[in-house]
């Protein structure tokens, strides 16, 4: 900080912290009429919205947060990205995504601390192995990095790895080195400054409790928590809370709901110089720059809409933890929550078009949407400004539960959902 910066803050703390302005505009009340209204002011929502507004001629748009921006999963996740999964279409989304987040902080002008540090996923036994080698190999067809490192290379990429041990012995690993993290309320930050620069209305606290749809079936106007608003096109970005969402317009999605911990521990030094992920004994970790270690796990084991944290679920984890990296045994945490994650049955996202004219979906992205945050709006806006899918989100259609051209991602989603 400069001598000038240094002198704002002690002058903002002096008279009571007054003279900020907003990053973003974020009116009270919503217009009456918009052209496009996105419900879910998450990263995925505020992307849409900033794509549409930046992309597409549409028009008016608002994003309507029943909460505060990034306040959803956004906010509670661990924040990992990758690209490496198993499918073409997959590595398609997710790789675009990847590529958005290389130039992200400078397109948006605003650092989101986007991090390539690699991101190392564990294998422990013959089955892991022969499941991250077809992973590696499909990966680099599609033209996405992924090598397999044998046991002694993972400990050099992650000296704090115990590779001998007895419980979860390492027989190697796949490492994306372009994988990473990023600052993820930065990213909803940054996509909310952006979009309201560009005419976007950001309106919080405002709930979406109604959708209302016309004689011809197509979606007409919202009821909200702060009054009615005429629209004929809606993008549902609700992650969480899209099968209550999409209720109200009376479809029935092929969701699962369920909650997803995570927590950290007390800052330290920089002690861990990458993301390493264990699916087989559903634990992953990586350091934030704050210091923290950023500790997640499984998801729990029945459905429900709890965000608290669970000590049998992180307790399971933190031993898993400490028998891969026996360093941090005498590690004290901090804090725990959960977040609530939509699973489809394939593990992979829906993005398209719906049953209902007018209306569109981005969801169930399970336990990995945060990876897609930049592709995932890049594609929602184009699909919703056209009316019909961008080519990377048509294979995610919400249809293909009918159709059964289902996109199985189980084994690369990797935290088990
Ligand atoms: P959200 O950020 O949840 O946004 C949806 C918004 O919709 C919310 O803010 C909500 O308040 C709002 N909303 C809901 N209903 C209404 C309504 N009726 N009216 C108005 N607004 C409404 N993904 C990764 O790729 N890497 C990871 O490392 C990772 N780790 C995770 C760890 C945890 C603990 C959790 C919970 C998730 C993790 N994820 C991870 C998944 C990732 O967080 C999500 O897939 C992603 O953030 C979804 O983004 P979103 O913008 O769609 O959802
Ligand atoms: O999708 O890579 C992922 C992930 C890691 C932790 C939670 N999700």
């Amino acid at each position: 900080m400069n001598g000038f910066g240094a002198f704002r803050l002690l002058r903002e703390a002096l008279r009571g912290q007054t003279g900020w302005e907003p990053q973003w505009r974020s009116p009270e009340r919503p217009q009456p009429t918009y052209d496009v209204v996105i419900i879910g002011g998450g990263g995925h929502g505020l992307a849409t919205a900033y794509y549409l507004a930046k992309q597409h001629r549409v028009g008016r748009i608002a994003v309507l947060e029943k909460g505060w921006i990034g306040g959803g999963n956004t906010g509670r996740n661990t924040t990992i990205i990758r690209s490496n999964y198993l499918f073409p279409e997959s590595a398609a989304l997710y790789d675009h995504a990847v590529q958005l987040w290389e130039g992200l902080s400078q397109e948006l002008n605003y650092n989101v601390m986007f991090s390539p540090r690699g991101v190392l996923m564990l294998a422990h036994n013959v089955h892991d192995e022969q499941s991250f080698r077809r992973h590696v190999h499909a990966n680099r067809l599609a033209g996405v990095d992924n090598e397999w490192l044998d046991a002694e290379g993972c400990r050099a990429f992650c000296p704090p790895l115990d590779i001998h041990q007895q419980r979860y012995p390492v027989v190697g690993g796949a490492l994306q080195r372009r994988g990473g993290v990023a600052r993820h309320d930065a990213v909803a930050w940054g996509y909310a400054r952006a979009a309201a620069a560009l005419g976007v209305d950001i309106v919080q606290n405002c709930e979406v409790i109604g959708i209302t749809r016309g004689a011809d079936g197509a979606v007409t106007a919202l009821s909200t928590s702060k009054g009615e608003i005429r629209t004929g096109k809606i993008g549902v970005v609700a992650a969480g809370s899209t099968s209550l969402v999409m209720a109200m317009a009376g479809v029935r999605m092929p969701l699962e709901s369920f909650p997803l911990q995570a927590l950290v521990s007390e800052p330290v030094k920089p002690v861990f110089p990458c993301v390493v992920m264990s699916n087989t004994v559903h634990a992953y970790i990586s350091q934030s720059d704050k210091g923290e270690l950023v500790i997640g796990a499984g998801t729990d084991q029945y459905p429900s809409y709890s965000q608290a944290g669970g000590v049998q679920i992180l307790s399971h984890t933190l031993e898993a933890i400490c028998e891969l990296f026996p360093m941090f045994r005498r590690m004290r945490m901090l804090r725990s929550w959960g977040g609530i994650v939509d699973t489809t049955s394939d593990r992979s996202p829906i993005i398209g078009l719906t049953p209902v004219p007018g209306l569109f979906v981005n969801c169930g992205w399970g336990t990995g949407g945060f990876k897609a945050t930049p592709g995932s709006g890049h594609v929602f806006a184009a699909t919703i400004a056209r009316g019909e899918p961008h080519p990377i989100a048509a294979p995610f259609s919400l249809d293909r539960f009918a159709t059964g051209r289902l996109i199985d991602e189980a084994a690369a989603a990797a935290v088990a959902h």
